[in-house]
């Protein structure tokens, strides 16, 4: 992995893709609930990534702006209602099986609730010193430090099931 300078990209090792002409069939959320020292983390219990843990997020629906899906996917696997969303980060993820998802990634530092269980995810309150990297995809080690520095970043990843098999990140 190379890492030099502020505005670096990591990789390791070249992709395989042209990420200029790459076009997603998927367009899908995340979303960070953040408090003091703390981000809102979930156990998913379904959907791509199920058992692994995560952000809250899903598939955007037709008709819906990418905020709107955040904002909809928190309150349906949490209960919670974000508030002041702000952009912090665009990931594009390439399949080997041939999915190609664009992920918009939003944080938010203001919620209405208390975040429940539901039969999609499980809310995990999280110090920012102790993210359990080894129980989430790949990628996010390799861009959460931007997330929770405010610094907004993009990733390519290449992906066969749960191994990652090139990675960029810009900030
Ligand atoms: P549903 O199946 O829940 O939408 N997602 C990923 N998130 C991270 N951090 N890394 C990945 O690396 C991911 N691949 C997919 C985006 C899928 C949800 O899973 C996230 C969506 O929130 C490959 O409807």
């Amino acid at each position: 992995m190379i890492a030099s300078g502020t505005n670096f990209i990591q990789m390791f090792p070249t992709p395989t893709i042209d990420w200029t002409t790459w076009q997603p069939q998927m367009l899908a959320t995340l979303l960070f609930i953040f408090r003091e020292g703390e981000v809102l983390l979930i156990r998913k219990k379904r959907g791509l990534g199920a058992g692994k843990i995560n952000g809250p997020g899903g598939k955007i629906d037709p008709g819906e702006t990418p905020q709107e899906c955040a904002v909809r996917e928190v309150e349906e696997e949490l209960c919670v209602r974000a508030r002041h969303l702000t952009d912090a980060g665009l990931l594009r993820f390439q399949f080997t099986d041939g999915l190609g998802l664009l992920c918009h990634v939003f944080r938010s530092d203001a919620f209405d609730g208390v975040p429940a269980e539901t039969d999609e995810a499980i809310p995990l309150w999280t110090p920012l010193g102790a993210i359990p990297f080894d129980e989430m995809w790949a990628d996010d080690k390799l861009w959460f430090h931007h997330l929770i520095a405010r610094q907004y970043f993009t990733g390519n990843f290449e992906f066969d099931g749960d191994t990652m098999l090139s990675a960029e990140v810009l900030t």
